[in-house]
């Protein structure tokens, strides 16, 4: 019997889900993984790990898990499927997509994801291959997370801010230069559960540890508000009005950087002006957070000399979304906390590594202005939404859907899923995306186990790999990361291998460049200097070298724009708290605050009937989304969905502790366990999505119980931004609570 050996490798995607890039050991042992560990050399984690990835053996050699390509016999939805061989799954998908092209035009078919994981890169490498414009995050109403947060930053900044909590040094918190931030806002986020956007959770503890002090705005109790200096416990969706309030206390008490201000901002004026109509009991009101604790917040944040935002999702589910991140953007631009030592720095692709080609420019960078001009002409969204147009290469997801279903103005004939649950998690309005896509003549699911999506839809499902099993790579902010396969499981391939075989049959002329896909690999690697080997030979992560990819105060240094002009990289050199390129897009230049669609002043006649706001999706340890509930480990600790309920909400409604119960709308009502607690307000629930029972019957109709759990089936679509992207009413839909049997 071989001895276990221990391969160091970093995480992306499948098994923990998560968007981070923690480095793992794997110990492995007659060609399986026995055991995981989190990597004390790895800057990113230091030896830590989640328990995602410490199930991951339970998760990789699952019995359920699918390790052969399969095709579909029978009707759709009677469960029937029977493995195929990986080239009679090429050839299929080859002819049967083909076809489509040929007879409907290449825009015919949509490329969809789910959230953002090692996914983007390989995707639009097989969409743009294929010819598509129409890659899109299907089901996501609003296109509701990061995309509306980045559209503002790269508007108004003209590049992306996070925390300094030294990621950028490789000596992290030991690093001279780093100093902790004095305060953090955690707005909308609970960074010890859910690590999003490039940004590992625990970061915040440490600097807690080192004497970072808290300010929360979550309409909830956690962890982390309990800790907390001030905890700004607002109304759901009411951001944008505490931000503009924070803003008015801050600029009317003259307590913003005047140097700053004077040199580097664009339109303060005018924002001074804006913020007039935001006077505090005006915003207490609207919020429902005390004005002297607004005020004492803000001035917390104001007088501190290093303030930093760590913000989440929720922000991108308000309505006018880009509008409320404009308004955060302002706090930590006119206190002066930019690229600076723990503040808010500027966050780079490590190298200038692109892995996927994220925004326009990159678009145009990895493919050419040709492809670029190419795709604008049918992208569904590009005609309706500059900024569908100008920022973000994706389609617009309501508006996707809604076309799938009508045909018009072209129609949709079949859709590309990978590494998305959109019936079991992902879309708003589930049953009308189960509706919509059933029309479809043809549909593909790559995934690594059976789902409510996967049984419903798919005529062909390909089995994808784990981290563990692939070789990939990431350049999300720092540091620059490879992933190594270390063992194989079954027959899967990694996503990457996947669309690199179909997008050389779609496409041969310009894939031909690349023998092997390691050959691409190297290609994306050119910037750092370093081939995917050479990556490995040398530990396989690089953190930036001096320069534009590394901190700090890189506008006074030249380091920001194209032109090496010391400034920002936007087109007056400044940070447009006045921002010109909002109103280029036909967009208020000005942060403001739009009530949520569904409230009691929004629609007073639907609050009488549904008193209760309904928060989604708050992320639990245990679980990805709608993944992990077939893994014992996890499960064990999280068995049922829950829903969160005050305790006078709970006498109201007659409902004791653990007993189960219907949350309902006008949209139908799903099943919940009741759990009693204050971590909620009166008129609020809290309940986590992505429910559907494993355990359950896969086939039609019940679908592993999908209509019985799954909360999106009572959550609406489109409410979308102004600006195409946002506003999904994944934290703010109206309900109420009945007990069975009513
Ligand atoms: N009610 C409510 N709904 C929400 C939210 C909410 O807060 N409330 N949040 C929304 C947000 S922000 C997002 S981003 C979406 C996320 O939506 P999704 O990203 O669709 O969520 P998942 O449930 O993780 O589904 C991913 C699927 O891909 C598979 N998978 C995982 N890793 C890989 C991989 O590496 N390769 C392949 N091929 N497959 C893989 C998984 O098995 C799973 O079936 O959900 C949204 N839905
Ligand atoms: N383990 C795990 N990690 C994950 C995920 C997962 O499913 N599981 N999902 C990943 C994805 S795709 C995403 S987008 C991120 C999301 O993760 P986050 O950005 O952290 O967002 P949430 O977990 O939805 O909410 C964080 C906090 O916001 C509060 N909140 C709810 N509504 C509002 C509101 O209207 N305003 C304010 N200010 N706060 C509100 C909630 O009570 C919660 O405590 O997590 C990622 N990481
Ligand atoms: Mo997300």
């Amino acid at each position: 019997m071989d001895a276990a050996t221990t391969y160091r490798t970093v995480v992306w995607s499948a098994g923990a889900g998560c968007h981070g890039g923690c480095g793992q050991k794997l110990v492995v042992k007659d060609g399986r993984l026995a055991q995981v560990e989190g990597d004390e050399d790895n800057p990113w984690n230091q030896g830590r790990a989640c328990p995602r990835v410490l199930a991951l053996t339970q998760y990789m050699y699952h019995p359920d898990r699918i390790t052969r390509p399969l095709k579909r016999v029978g009707a759709r939805g009677e469960g029937r499927f029977e493995p195929i061989s990986w080239d009679e799954a090429f050839d299929t998908i080859e002819k049967r997509l083909k076809d489509i092209r040929e007879k409907h035009g290449a825009e015919s078919v949509v490329f969809a994801q789910g959230t953002g994981r090692d996914i983007g890169g390989p995707l639009t490498f097989l969409a743009y291959a294929y010819g598509s414009p129409n890659w899109a995050q299907l089901g996501l109403s609003g296109q509701s997370c990061y995309t509306p947060r980045l559209g503002s930053m790269k508007a108004v900044m003209g590049d992306f801010g996070v925390v300094d909590c030294s990621q950028f040094l490789e000596k992290r918190y030991d690093d001279p230069q780093w100093q902790p931030p004095e305060v953090i806002i955690t707005w909308g986020q609970h960074p010890a559960n859910g690590c999003p956007d490039a940004f590992f959770g625990h970061w915040i503890i440490d600097c807690m540890r080192r004497g970072s002090k808290i300010i929360a705005v979550d309409p909830r109790s956690t962890w982390t508000t309990a800790r907390a200096a001030h905890h700004l416990q607002i109304r759901p969706g009411t951001d944008g009005a505490l931000a503009m309030g924070m803003l008015n206390v801050i600029i009317n008490e003259d307590l913003y950087d005047h140097e700053f201000v004077d040199k580097w901002v664009h339109g303060f004026a005018q924002l001074r002006e804006r913020v007039q109509q935001y006077p505090l009991e005006k915003v207490a009101a609207i919020t429902e957070a005390p004005a002297e604790q607004i005020a004492a917040a803000a001035r917390m944040f104001a007088g501190a000399k290093r303030g930093a935002i760590h913000w989440g999702v929720p922000i991108d589910m308000c309505a006018d979304s880009t509008a409320v991140a404009h308004a955060i953007i302002c706090l930590w631009t006119i206190t002066g906390n930019i690229d600076i030592p723990g503040g808010q720095v500027i966050a780079r692709p490590s190298h200038g590594v692109s892995t996927y080609p994220y925004s326009t420019e990159e678009l145009v960078q990895l493919y050419g202005e040709e492809l670029r001009q190419r795709l604008m002409k049918k992208r569904i969204g590009a005609d309706a939404y500059p900024m569908v147009r100008d920022f973000r290469g994706w389609a617009q997801p309501d508006m996707v859907i809604d076309q799938m279903f009508t045909g018009k103005p072209y129609p949709i004939k079949g859709a590309w899923i990978q590494t998305a649950n959109i019936l079991g998690g992902q879309a708003a309005r589930a049953k009308f995306h189960f509706e919509a896509l059933n029309k479809m003549e043809f549909v593909v699911v790559v995934d690594l186990f059976h789902n409510p999506t996967t049984m419903a839809l798919a005529d062909i499902v390909l089995p994808a790999a784990t981290f563990a099993e692939k070789d990939s790579l990431r350049a999300w902010w720092a540091p620059l990361s490879i992933i190594q396969k270390r063992v194989q499981v079954g027959e899967c391939k990694s996503d990457w291998e996947i669309n690199f075989e179909l997008a050389r049959r779609f496409d041969p002329e310009s894939t031909k460049r690349w023998a092997t896909l390691k050959d691409l690999f190297d290609d994306r690697l050119r910037p750092a200097g370093l081939t995917f080997n050479e990556m490995a030979e040398q530990g396989g992560w690089k953190m930036p070298p001096e320069g534009p990819f590394k901190p700090y105060r890189r506008h006074e240094r030249g380091l920001l724009r194209r032109d090496g002009k010391p400034g920002f990289s936007t087109s007056t050199g400044k940070v447009e708290v006045y921002c010109e390129t909002f109103k280029s897009w036909d967009l208020d230049p000005l942060p403001y605050y739009r009530e949520p669609p569904q409230s009691a002043t929004s629609t007073p006649e639907l609050f009488e009937k549904y008193p209760l706001v309904m928060i989604t999706g708050a992320r639990s340890q245990l679980y990805f989304h709608s993944e992990h509930r077939m893994i014992p480990w996890l499960r064990e600790k999280m068995p049922d969905p829950l829903v969160e309920v005050h305790p006078e909400t709970a006498v109201r409604y007659g409902v004791q502790d653990g007993e189960w119960v219907w949350l309902e709308n006008d949209m139908g009502r799903v099943k919940r366990k009741a759990k009693i607690t204050r971590q909620v307000k009166p008129g609020h629930v809290h309940t986590m999505h992505g429910w559907w029972l494993p355990e359950r019957e896969g086939k039609a109709p019940d679908l592993f119980g999908v209509w019985e759990y799954q909360i999106n089936t009572i959550v609406p679509g489109p409410q979308c931004s102004k600006s195409g992207f946002g506003g999904g009413q994944y934290k703010t839909t109206l309900c109420r609570l009945a007990k069975m049997g009513q």
